[in-house]
């Protein structure tokens, strides 16, 4: 008897499962979840259908532009980079219009003011007015199976020079040190870049920072560190430079800082620090 009702006991749940379903009625339209774009495996008009999807790798981003591998877009769209907050999406700091279908290399060009090492790279929808983006408002984020198309990626920004070549953020430029003085000067750089003084005629040189003679005016030198363990640290050769030979410092504070030639305190110039 155990054995029989042991097998007979799926049956029994089986008749029940088909009774139950038979007593309930159709759902209404109302009740049905919202439909976002027709099924993946159904064609639309006769066209295979589109699966949305981002495809993005870490990199370093130049002259503010992003470059996303690979965009699969159902129907015109927006890619979009947003900024981290918080370990999520934060603002959008950029966008461009991305075609129906496959998209390659989309370049997306970004506020750099608003640069986070984690971006984001979210698929819109072009809505509303075709080619103008309208977020918050028409142009909403894709959603599929109930979460935004938005993976993140690393990147790491790079900063342009003057002459729009695209290079590291941290330069390393050269002032020539003569007898008619230093070249050029005033020179402009960026906090973290390296200025090297190269004597190009053998003129008895010393660059230091202003004022002759203690050299105290860029923060934290002072001819009395010459010779200490801080002499690396200030912006003071601390010794003449001759013919050919050269002394390199790097600068980290912001500001415009005179210096001169410690052996001919007459000659001076300015290294201007952005
Ligand atoms: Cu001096």
């Amino acid at each position: 008897m155990r054995m029989q009702f042991t097998s007979i006991l799926p049956i029994l749940l089986l008749v029940g499962v088909v009774a139950v379903s038979g007593c309930t009625q159709p759902a209404s339209p109302a009740d049905e979840p919202p439909v976002i774009g027709p099924p993946a495996d159904e064609p639309t008009n006769g066209q295979p259908t589109v699966t949305p999807s981002v495809t993005v790798s870490d990199q370093t981003v130049q002259a503010g532009s992003v470059v996303v591998a690979e965009v699969v877009s159902d129907g015109p769209g927006w890619m979009t980079i947003h900024n981290d907050v918080n370990g999520g999406p934060g603002a959008v700091i950029g966008q461009t219009l991305v075609a129906d279908g496959e998209n390659s290399n989309v370049i997306v060009t970004v506020d750099t003011a608003q640069f986070t090492p984690t971006l984001y790279a979210m698929l819109h929808t072009d809505a509303g007015v075709l080619g103008t983006y309208e977020f918050p408002g028409p142009d909403a984020p894709v959603i599929l199976d109930g979460a935004a198309v938005s993976p993140g990626f690393q990147a790491t920004l790079l900063v342009a020079n003057d002459t729009n070549d695209t290079v590291p953020a941290q330069q390393t430029f050269t002032v020539e040190m003569s007898a008619a003085g230093y070249s050029p000067s005033p020179l402009t750089i960026t906090a973290g870049d390296t200025v090297t003084f190269v004597n190009i005629d053998g003129s008895t040189q010393w660059p230091a920072s202003a004022f002759h003679p203690t050299h105290t005016v860029y923060p934290g030198s002072d001819i009395a560190k010459c010779g200490t363990t801080e002499e690396a640290t200030i912006f003071d050769a601390c010794k003449t430079i001759n013919l050919n030979e050269e002394w390199s410092f790097t600068f980290t504070e912001v500001g415009e800082w005179n210096y001169h030639n410690h052996n001919n305190p007459a000659q001076f110039g300015k290294i201007i620090v952005q």
